[in-house]
């Protein structure tokens, strides 16, 4: 191997065409504080993945899957203790902590600087620092932005091939003078000369860190997912949405997808749902045999970027290029579409092996094969599992898949004016109170309904899972300052599209996820919410009616299409009903939230919430 002399720094290998004094100043730097081995220039070419891949398949990171079954893809299993997004150690470090706010980690930049130089000081030893210049959103689009990310991990390189616009191109967009947003990732796990990898190298100490004033990022200590893939959550949503609130657009957590009716009209949505409660298999709907004719189209899982048009409408991209979703649960019957996409080249994260070099994850099939080996490398079988209660893949085991192998990808989801969007749908997974779709009669009121909605916690994060907590637009993990601030962001955006002749999008809050007395969903979901949103679709064309309620419009049994499902009026009672106790007790919990975000709330919303209390007290 090609050491540099103890105490020497490894030369910068920096390739011709990268033009950009201030970034290989950056490199430098960062090389001289982390002191990899050696540095790499991701030039993002197939050749470079697999040479990645089959390095880390050598070095027991990877697996590769049965070529017959699953071509030119692979299997990485983490450490047991490095397995999800870590809420507790994320930390935006404003110059002042109420920019931060409430719902944030906050520590004092200077602070967090000298913790973290003495943390990254030689973290990198013994390793390889990958550069990875990345462009979120298509290459020189107007609302895209470009990052570069510095990682000692191979895995996040592969990743993030796949994630985002990644490689040599992205030069030519940044040029001499181009900004970037300087990214800093480290598994925090130094070799000492001659010491042997394990095979998912990490750290129990973790920092993942933002300075949203010099739009930094800093990670340490974590391989895994958003706490990694330094792109994802914290760039598209925690330093773009500080960016969205200087420059006057938005960054959310948001899915956005193409409805085309039978008749040729077609609209985008964009809808914003926590970690793990469906984002993907809704962007990739089947609608139902009944709907014949009706065709949904995926512009993005997770992310959007959303930015006023000069027509006054909202246009929005995807600044991602690729899926990185939760595989258990995914089947034929709940995402074809996603399965199909899964059929080659993709990387999966955490989920089982079959005895034939394939994957399995828990709902997968109905049948768990007779044998797999474990997320954990451990034998597995259905009935060991009976006895110990132990998963197979772990549940929050990930894919991550280029978009461009999804069948019902949007002809415009790589368009760089983005697509106009026609309505938003704000969800959360709660198994009571919520109504199954509400629509808001104002833009205010669709943002209160956005403000303070709650869900049920799921394994997408480390902790407590099914407690339901506050969860405001599915940013709380996300939003990069004062949520407050935030709110106030949306109510000046709606302002503002409102003054313009563009009809405004409506606003819309659902939840598929209400129970019955033994726990189980009373709505099937999945392809089944097409009826929802062709409701949705109607009263934006003004086809369908509803009712007013305490909480806002909903449909009546008979304004939705029922073709091809046996679903009663009782069970559609029983998810659009109602409950005033449940309701009182919900509007507590509001209460306190507005307590705890106190600081520069929006008396709109104030206002909103006793209008609300009026007509549930009437
Ligand atoms: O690990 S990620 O943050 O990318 C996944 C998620 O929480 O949605
Ligand atoms: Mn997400």
């Amino acid at each position: 191997m090609n050491r540099p002399v103890m105490g020497g720094v490894a030369p910068l290998n920096a390739p011709s065409y990268v033009k950009q004094q201030k970034l290989l100043n950056w490199v430098a730097e960062i090389a001289a504080l982390t002191k990899p081995d050696r540095i790499y220039w991701c030039d993002g070419s197939q050749e470079e993945y697999d040479r990645l891949c089959a390095e880390m398949v050598a070095a027991g990171t990877m697996k590769k899957l049965n070529e017959a079954k699953r071509p030119n893809s692979y299997l990485a299993c983490s450490d047991p203790s490095d397995v999800a997004r870590v809420e507790d150690r994320t930390f935006i470090c404003s110059e002042k902590q109420e920019d931060a706010g409430p719902t944030n980690n906050w520590m004092a930049p200077a602070e967090m600087r000298t913790t973290l130089n003495a943390l990254f000081d030689g973290c990198m030893r013994g390793r390889t620092m990958y550069v990875v210049p990345f462009s979120m959103g298509p290459l020189g689009s107007p609302i895209a932005h470009i990052g570069v990310e510095l990682s000692d991990s191979p895995y996040v390189a592969v990743n993030m091939r796949i994630m985002t616009r990644m490689g040599k191109a992205v030069y030519d967009v940044l040029g001499e003078t181009g900004e970037f947003v300087p990214c800093v990732h480290t598994v925090g796990k130094p070799l000492a000369a001659g010491e042997q990898d394990v095979p998912w190298p990490c750290n129990p100490t973790k920092y993942i860190v933002h300075y949203p004033e010099t739009r930094e990022i800093w990670s340490f200590g974590s391989g895994y997912g958003g706490n990694a893939l330094l792109g994802k959550k914290c760039f598209a949503l925690r330093i773009a949405s500080t960016m969205g609130r200087d420059q006057g657009w938005l960054a959310e957590h948001m899915l956005i997808l193409g409805v085309e009716s039978p008749e040729g009209k077609k609209h985008y949505v964009a809808a914003a749902f926590p970690s793990a409660c469906g984002k993907t298999n809704f962007a990739m709907l089947i609608p139902p045999k009944a709907f014949n004719g009706w065709k949904v189209t995926t512009i993005g899982d997770d992310i959007a970027w959303i930015k006023p048009g000069a027509d006054g409408r909202l246009y929005a991209i995807n600044p991602e290029a690729g899926y990185f979703g939760v595989a258990p649960g995914t089947n034929m019957s709940s995402n074809a579409n996603c399965m199909s996409s899964l059929n080659a080249n993709t990387i999966f994260t955490n989920v089982a092996l079959t005895d034939d070099g394939d994957v399995w994850w828990e709902g997968m099939t109905k049948e768990a094969p007779a044998h797999l080996i474990d997320w954990q490398g451990k034998d597995w079988t259905p009935e060991s599992a009976k006895e110990t209660g132990r998963k197979a893949a772990h549940p929050n085991a990930r894919f991550t898949v280029s978009a461009t192998q999804n069948p019902v990808i949007d002809p415009a989801w790589d368009d760089p004016a983005g697509v106009p969007i026609s309505a938003f749908i704000f969800g959360g997974r709660r198994s009571t109170t919520v109504p199954l779709v509400t629509e808001a009669r104002d833009w205010v009121e669709g943002v209160y309904m956005a403000a303070t909605m709650g869900s049920e916690t799921t394994a997408a994060a480390a902790g407590q899972q099914g407690v339901v907590r506050r969860d405001p637009f599915a940013m709380l993990p996300f939003a990069g300052y004062n949520m407050s601030d935030y709110f106030q962001h949306w109510l000046n955006i709606g302002k503002k599209i409102e003054a313009s002749p563009a009809e405004q999008p409506k606003i819309f809050c659902v939840n598929w996820f209400r129970t019955d007395e033994n726990g189980k969903f009373v709505w099937p979901g999945f392809g089944d919410n097409m009826r929802v949103l062709k409701w949705m679709l109607d009263r934006i064309e003004g086809k369908a009616g509803g009712v007013e309620h305490i909480f806002g419009m909903t449909p009546r049994y008979d304004d939705l299409k029922w073709d091809g499902i046996d679903f009663t009026r009782e069970q559609f009672d029983r998810i659009t009903s109602i409950d005033t106790a449940a309701w009182e007790a919900e509007l507590k919990l509001h209460a306190e939230l507005f307590d705890k975000l106190k600081h520069n709330l929006p008396k709109e919303l104030a206002s909103t919430k006793a209008e609300l209390e009026k007509r549930l007290a009437a």
